[in-house]
C-alpha cells in the first residue's frame, strides 16, 4: 500500500460555485475522514444565488446536514459572466430537483462573518479548504486575528508557480491564476499570516483535465444519483477548450482529493509571495524572503482519475479511466 492513511479533519469549505467546485463538494460528502462543518459560497466564478441553491441541493441529495452561508464581499477583477452562469445550469439539473426545495427563511449572516463565527466557535483546530478566492478568509484574519490559531491548515486551489497563469484579460500579463486574480489583496493577506498553507497551483492542476472519456465513463453507472450528478457537472464543462483555448481541469477536485488521499500529489516547500498590484496582479512568485508554502509539485494523474471515479461512480476504481 502506498496510501498514507488520511487523518480525521474538521473542514470549513469555501467554494465559488463553478462545476468543478460542486464536484469537489460531491467528493467531500463521500469522505469518511472529513467532517464538513460549514460551507461558504464566494460570489466569484458563479452567480451566488444559484450556487448556494445548488450547494444546498447537493447536501440534501447526499444526506449531509451542513450549515451554509453566501458571500457578499466583492473582488477587484470580476469573472466572465459566461462562466458565472454555469451555476444556473447546475442548479437546474433534474437530479438536483427531484423534489421541491424551499429556500425561504434560510438567510443568515454573510459568509465572511459566518466563517469568522465558525472558526471562533470551533472546539478544535480546523482545516479551511478554499477552491475559490481567499476573500472571506482574509477578512477573518484581518478583523478577528484570534482565528489564526484555530486553523490547522489552509488548503487552497490557486496560483501558478513555474507555469503560465490562466487569466487572459486586457491589461494583465497572463501570469496569474484566476482565484488569486479575482482578489489579489486577499491572497496577499493570507500569505502574510502565519497559518500553514498547502497550495495546489496550475502546475499540478493542469495535469488533470476533464476528458471526454472520463465524462463518458459516468454513463456506465447511469441511474445512480451521485454518478449522474458528477457526469452532468462534467458535461457542463465541455466546450471550454474550444471557446478559451485552455482546457477545463479538475482544479478543485484535485485539491479536495488531498484531504482523503494525500499521496496523489507530491509536495515541496517553496518560499513565495503574491503580487498584489499592476499587470501581474494575482501572480504567485518564488521569493527567498517570502513565506513558506507547501506546494503540490507533481501529481499521479492516473491515480487521481481512479480516485475520482472510485468515489463518484458506483462500481468503483475498477472502471477504466479511458
Ligand atoms: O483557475 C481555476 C479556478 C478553479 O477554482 N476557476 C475554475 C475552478 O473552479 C477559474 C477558472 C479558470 N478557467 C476557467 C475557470 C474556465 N475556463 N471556466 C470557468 N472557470
Ligand atoms: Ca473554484
Amino acid at each position: 500500500m502506498t496510501d498514507t492513511t488520511p487523518r480525521a479533519r474538521r473542514v470549513l469549505f469555501d467554494h465559488d460555485g463553478a462545476p468543478d467546485d460542486l464536484l469537489a463538494l460531491l467528493l467531500l460528502t463521500q469522505y469518511d475522514n472529513v467532517d464538513l462543518r460549514g460551507i461558504a459560497v464566494t460570489p466569484a466564478d458563479c452567480l451566488p444565488g444559484p450556487a448556494l441553491s445548488a450547494t444546498r441541493k447537493i447536501l440534501d441529495l447526499t444526506g449531509e446536514d451542513v450549515p451554509t452561508a453566501v458571500g457578499v464581499l466583492p473582488g477587484r477583477n470580476p469573472f466572465p459572466l459566461a462562466w458565472r452562469i454555469d451555476a444556473l445550469r447546475a442548479d437546474a439539473l433534474p437530479v438536483l430537483n427531484q423534489k421541491d426545495h424551499t429556500t425561504a427563511g434560510e438567510e443568515g449572516p454573510p459568509a465572511h462573518e459566518q466563517l469568522a463565527a465558525w472558526l471562533t466557535r470551533a472546539p478544535d483546530p480546523v482545516t479551511v479548504l478554499a477552491t475559490g478566492p481567499l476573500t472571506n478568509l482574509a477578512w477573518c484574519l484581518e478583523h478577528h486575528p484570534e482565528v489564526e490559531s484555530r486553523i490547522e491548515e489552509v488548503v487552497f486551489m490557486g496560483g501558478a508557480l513555474d507555469v503560465d497563469g490562466n487569466v487572459r484579460q486586457p491589461g494583465h500579463d497572463g501570469t496569474a491564476e484566476w482565484n488569486l486574480f479575482w482578489d489579489p489583496d486577499a491572497a496577499k493577506r493570507v500569505f502574510d499570516s502565519a497559518v500553514p498553507i498547502t497550495m495546489f497551483p496550475l502546475d499540478v492542476t493542469n495535469r488533470v483535465p476533464v476528458t471526454a472519456e472520463l465524462a463518458r465513463t459516468f454513463g456506465r453507472s447511469y441511474g445512480d444519483h451521485l454518478s449522474d450528478l458528477a457526469g452532468s457537472l462534467l458535461a457542463l464543462t465541455f466546450g471550454t477548450l474550444e471557446t478559451t483555448g485552455l482546457a477545463y481541469c479538475l482544479w478543485d477536485s484535485l485539491t479536495a482529493s488531498y484531504l482523503a488521499e494525500p499521496g496523489i500529489c507530491a509536495f515541496e516547500t517553496v518560499r513565495c509571495d503574491v503580487v498584489a498590484q499592476g499587470e501581474s496582479q494575482g501572480r504567485t512568485v518564488r521569493d527567498s524572503r517570502g513565506r513558506a508554502v507547501r506546494c503540490a509539485r507533481t501529481v499521479d494523474a492516473d491515480r487521481f482519475y481512479r480516485h475520482f471515479l472510485g468515489t463518484l461512480a458506483p462500481g468503483g476504481p475498477g472502471l477504466p479511466p479511458a
